[in-house]
């Protein structure tokens, strides 16, 4: 191939048209660069948020400082559990399994956190505050379901140890009569009742006897 001299005027025109070309290129990367410092800039209308969703279970049992809210990505959420009366914060569940209060969550993805609370049993005896009469019983007191301490009634039994003894009383006889019991001792007169099922007993204790 030959090659032959150019114009001067077309000469003229390819070098305008390079740097026509150079000139594009410059505008080209002005614009790529503002574009990224546009994405660099933290623009709270065009950045990635996630939505926090806070529940209480049970639902009287207490309230949360933070209410359900969406966040921008990396923003802390800061959750306080506050118990109503009668009523523990217990623990977090959900997104967080923790106790600690008040949480600190950072919000890098959707979150669904539930504050659980219990009732409360101040004396520990097995009746929560919101029934408790007493609720400051001393510890191992045996209560009733209002959570004061029980009347125990005092039982005494009698058994025998002695000689096996063989016993008889005529059907209808008066079990009142010393005639139709076995007296054994001053406390323990066996008889028979008459009624349904012919029960043995001791006569002495029938009668309020000791
Ligand atoms: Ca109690």
């Amino acid at each position: 191939m030959s090659h032959y001299p150019v114009p001067s005027k077309v000469s003229n025109l390819l070098i305008i048209m390079k740097n026509f070309k150079l000139i594009s290129l410059f505008i080209s990367i002005l614009f790529m660069t503002s574009i990224v410092s546009c994405g660099d800039e933290e623009d709270p209308a065009s950045a990635v948020s996630y939505s926090l969703t806070v529940t209480v279970d049970p639902a009287v049992g207490g309230s949360v400082s933070q209410t359900s809210e969406t966040f921008i990505s990396g923003t802390t959420a800061t959750l306080t559990a506050t118990a109503n009366t009668n009523y523990t914060f217990s623990t977090w569940t959900g997104s967080s399994n923790s106790t600690s209060n008040p949480l600190e969550l950072i919000m890098n993805e959707d979150k669904s956190l539930v504050a659980v609370f219990d009732l409360t049993d101040s004396d520990q005896d097995g009746i929560t505050d919101d029934l408790d009469e007493c609720p400051d019983t001393a510890e191992g007191t045996t209560v009733d379901d209002k959570g004061c301490e029980e009347e125990v009634a005092e039982v005494i039994a009698t058994v025998w140890t002695g000689d096996v003894i063989n016993f008889s009383k005529s059907d209808g006889a008066d079990p009142a009569l010393a005639t139709n019991q076995d007296r054994i001792t001053n406390q323990v007169w066996i008889t028979r009742d008459n009624g349904e099922g012919g029960q043995i007993y001791n006569r002495v204790l029938e009668n309020g006897f000791r």
